[in-house]
This record gives C-alpha cells, sequence and structure tokens, in this order.
C-alpha cells in the first residue's frame, strides 16, 4: 500500500490537536500511519533557517518540520498567507496589506520545504498537500523530479476571477494550482469559481471529463466537503462534564465558537442578537448568548479591529438589555478543551453560527452532532458557510448582512416545536455520517489515484504528439 504523506502547515506536535484542518487528518495518520510535513517557528535562533527537517518522534506516524525565521514567519505566515492570500480568497480584497518581501518569502520557503522533503520522499508516495500557504509546492517538488501522485486541499473558499485580480502575481496562481493531479475544494460553489479562474484568466480549457487544461498540464477539480467523526463527537458531548459557564437566570442558551477572525460574522452576529433584543425581547424567554471567541493571528491589524469592535459592541448590548443576574452576551475570549465544548453544544438550545464567507465551518457539524436527538438544539446557519450546501434542509439559513433575518431566525428557533427540531436534526444528522471523515479522506484519495493516472496517459499523448 502507498504510503501517505500529508503537508500542512503546521503539524500536531501537542497530544491534543485543535483546529479543523489537524483534526480531520490526525485521525487518519493515527490509523493509517505515514509522514507528516509542515513548519515551526524558531524561537532560539531566530535569524537562522532551518538547514535540515527536525524530526518528532513519539507519534505512531512519522513527524518533520522546518523551521522558519521570526522574519520569515512575518513575510510568509503573517505576511503573504494571512495579511494577502486569507483576505483575498475570502472576498475582502479592502484588507490586502501588500509589502515587499511578502511574496518572494512564501515562494522561498515553498521552495526550501520542497528541497528538504524530497530525500524523504519514496516513488510509491502518495503525497497531499493542505491549504493556501503551501499552494506553489507541488511546482517546487516537480522541478526536483518528484513525479508521485499529488492532491492539493483548499480549506478556504476559492475567490471569484475579479478577486484574484487584485493580486499582481496572479498568472503564478494558476500555473501553482496546475502543478497537482487533483484540487480538492470544499463546495460546487468553490469548484465554479475555480474553473472560472483557469477560463477568464488563464485560457484553461475544460475538458468534457470534467479536467482543464492548461499549458498542456492537466488538473482535475473537484468538491470534497470536509467532513466531522459524528458519531465520536456525539459520545464525547453525552460524556461531556457540566459546564459552569452557563450557569445563568436565562431560560435558553445560544452559543458561538470561533477564532477571532473577520470572515467570521461576529459583529454582524451581535447586531442580529441586539435586533432580536430590541423586537422581541420583552415578550420572549430570556436568552444568554455565550460568544466564545479565541483570538489568533494578532499581530496582524485586521485582527486587533475586529477584537476591539466585538469587545465594544457586547459591552453595548450588554448596556442596553442587561439587568440584575442578567447580562444577555457573555463573550469568553479564549479556547476550551474540545470535550467540554461538545457538552457545551449539547446543552446549548440553539447555535449561531453567521461568517461573511466560509470554507465549511465545522463548529457548524459539531453543533449538530453533539445534539441529543430526542430533544435538539436548533443551527442558525450564514448561506455564506461551505456547511450551508449540505445542511439546507435542516438549518435556518441566514443573511449575515441583514439584522433583521438573525433577528427573526432567533424568534423561530426560540419558538420552534419539539417536532420540528428532531425532523431538521434527522436530515444533518444523515447527512454528517454519510458525509464524516472517513469518507472526506477516503474519496479524495481514491480520486487522487485515478487523476494521477489519467494525468500520466493524457501527457504522454500530447508529448508523443508533439503539442
Ligand atoms: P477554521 O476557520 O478554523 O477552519 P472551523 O471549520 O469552524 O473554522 O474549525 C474550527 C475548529 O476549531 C473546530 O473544530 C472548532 O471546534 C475548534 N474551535 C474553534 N473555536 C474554539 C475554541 N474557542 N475552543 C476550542 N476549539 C475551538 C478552516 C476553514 C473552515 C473549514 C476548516 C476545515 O476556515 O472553513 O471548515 O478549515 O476545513
Amino acid at each position: 500500500m502507498s504510503r501517505l504523506v500529508v503537508f500542512s502547515n503546521r503539524v500536531p506536535l501537542g497530544d491534543k490537536p485543535s483546529g479543523g484542518l489537524v483534526v480531520a487528518l490526525n485521525d487518519t495518520m493515527i490509523s493509517q500511519g505515514g509522514l507528516w510535513v509542515g513548519t515551526e517557528t524558531l524561537e532560539s535562533a531566530p535569524t537562522e533557517n532551518g538547514a535540515q527537517l527536525k524530526p518528532h518522534p513519539g507519534a505512531t506516524f512519522e513527524r518533520l518540520t522546518m523551521g522558519l525565521t521570526r522574519d520569515e514567519h512575518a513575510q510568509y505566515y503573517l505576511g503573504y498567507s494571512n495579511s494577502v492570500l486569507w483576505p483575498l480568497f475570502h472576498g475582502r480584497a479592502d484588507l490586502l496589506d501588500v509589502s515587499t518581501g511578502q511574496f518572494s518569502t512564501y515562494k522561498a520557503v515553498n521552495r526550501r520545504l520542497a528541497e528538504l522533503s524530497a530525500p524523504h520522499l519514496r516513488p510509491s508516495d502518495t503525497i497531499w498537500i493542505q491549504d493556501y500557504h503551501l499552494i506553489p509546492l507541488a511546482m517546487e517538488l516537480r522541478a526536483l523530479g518528484v513525479s508521485n501522485p499529488i492532491g492539493f486541499f483548499l480549506h478556504i473558499p476559492f475567490p471569484v476571477a475579479s478577486n484574484i485580480r487584485a493580486l499582481s502575481d496572479n498568472a503564478e496562481l494558476l500555473d501553482w494550482f496546475s502543478a497537482y493531479d487533483l484540487v480538492g475544494l470544499q463546495t460546487q460553489r468553490d469548484v465554479a469559481n475555480f474553473i472560472g479562474a483557469f477560463r477568464s484568466l488563464g485560457h484553461g480549457e475544460l475538458l468534457p471529463d470534467g479536467r482543464i487544461r492548461y499549458n498542456n498540464r492537466f488538473v482535475r477539480v473537484a468538491s470534497f466537503p470536509i467532513g466531522i467523526d459524528a458519531e465520536a463527537f456525539r459520545a464525547a458531548a453525552e460524556q461531556s462534564p457540566e459546564m459552569p459557564e452557563i450557569t445563568t437566570t436565562a431560560q435558553k442558551v445560544m452559543v458561538g465558537v470561533d477564532r477571532l477572525d473577520y470572515s467570521k460574522g461576529l459583529p454582524h452576529r451581535l447586531k442580529g442578537f441586539q435586533a432580536f433584543l430590541r423586537e422581541h425581547g420583552a415578550v420572549s424567554d430570556r436568552i444568554t448568548f455565550l460568544q466564545i471567541a479565541p483570538p489568533t493571528r494578532e499581530d496582524v491589524q485586521a485582527y486587533k479591529d475586529i477584537r476591539r469592535e466585538l469587545e465594544q459592541l457586547s459591552g453595548e448590548v450588554n448596556g442596553e438589555f442587561g439587568d440584575i443576574g442578567y447580562m444577555p452576551v457573555q463573550y469568553i475570549h479564549r479556547s476550551i478543551q474540545r470535550e467540554r465544548l461538545a457538552g457545551l453544544f449539547r446543552r446549548a438550545d440553539i447555535a449561531l453560527v453567521t461568517p461573511l464567507n466560509d470554507g465549511m465551518n465545522l463548529v457548524a457539524k459539531e453543533y449538530v452532532a453533539a445534539q441529543d436527538p430526542e430533544d435538539p438544539g436548533v443551527l442558525i446557519l450564514s448561506r455564506f458557510a461551505g456547511a450551508a450546501e449540505q445542511l439546507a434542509e435542516g438549518a435556518i439559513l441566514i443573511n449575515p448582512y441583514d439584522a433583521a433575518s438573525i433577528s427573526e431566525a432567533i424568534a423561530t428557533a426560540v419558538a420552534m416545536p419539539l417536532e420540528a427540531r428532531q425532523a431538521r436534526h434527522a436530515a444533518m444528522w444523515d447527512q454528517l455520517t454519510r458525509y464524516d471523515n472517513d469518507w472526506w479522506t477516503g474519496t479524495f484519495l481514491r480520486t487522487l489515484g485515478k487523476a494521477a493516472l489519467s494525468r500520466r496517459t493524457s501527457e504522454s499523448f500530447f508529448i508523443a504528439a508533439g503539442e
């Protein structure tokens, strides 16, 4: 059997992995073994580049990391990855923060990672590269003669062509993607954007079999919505301890859990709750809205701004509607353990998930998985989350830009009868268990195997035909 080699910016080094990508792949690596390669920012030698990969023994699979200097961390990770690609791919070209050196460092880090990893690869390996930090990696590996099947999965949305035009070097982006055998995206919407970008920016040709031909390279693109281990999350929720945080006089608890990121629509969420309290507060049961939002990427200005805005808004809502013994918004600014998170989800009557743009949104899936099927809570979900393609039948879909839409959804959720809640939950549970984490990895890797075979056949045909 072929060995699986995963590349991602971060490799799980502690015992408890966190973050959607790492959680999803960690289970696969534990069950089938393999090699996981990533980066790590060096603390001790800030001016030295890592000259070789560092092994991290102690897991059931092999782990190797490449050290990044402080400067590389600033230019490659905080810079090009998170101040250019992240806002651009989330449709926020207005937040692009381009500065000199980012683009060349981003490419240089990818090149060095390819050079240091190539000697560790075997001819029969299947290579799976993850997310926007490492888009050029396949092209760099190919340049070193690596001809293994190489797949890529993008965890965030794929942007429309007009947004890609905001990248000065957008032609290179298409070159990078075309070095893969298979590009996996979260949704059908992303696949349409990907094909559109190749057609309008790069004169790519869509072949009848669904592949894109671009500069005589062949890349297959398809959607593989990332899943969770729903049964395991449900079991964790059943066994989870009580949640002291939600001891409250309110009769209903509504929850939100997100990294503190501008793509998650957190201010919109609070404005929607504020609209609900203004419209329905007097007649409805008291609701506490518990928002857990640990900070991330705090060195990036846009993240400092969103934190300030959110603190101000929650103070405003509490000032307007708070009472002795009742605080409408509880805003917790830290991470909590997955087991406790599962218990919190199960206890919450409503989840409010309002991203302005999101690849998938695993919190929405985890909330559904954690529910008691006999007495489930209600999911309110933005139509801009990738998860909305799968969960439309069971969730209340909202437009996060419209506070009245959120307010009405909360009112509907509060009043929803048991039977309707059960039926909606059953529809979503069916999707979660059908398209779970094993489905995601298994389907992607099978499709990659076939795509690599057909690429070899087509490319040798074009070489033979002298094209
Ligand atoms: P994220 O943007 O990080 O992921 P999400 O899909 O919601 O968003 O995954 C976050 C993960 O972190 C979830 O498993 C959640 O439980 C956990 N988490 C969040 N806040 C937490 C907290 N306060 N304490 C503990 N755990 C917390 C990116 C993309 C998404 C895509 C995933 C996976 O942006 O669109 O769904 O990758 O592909």
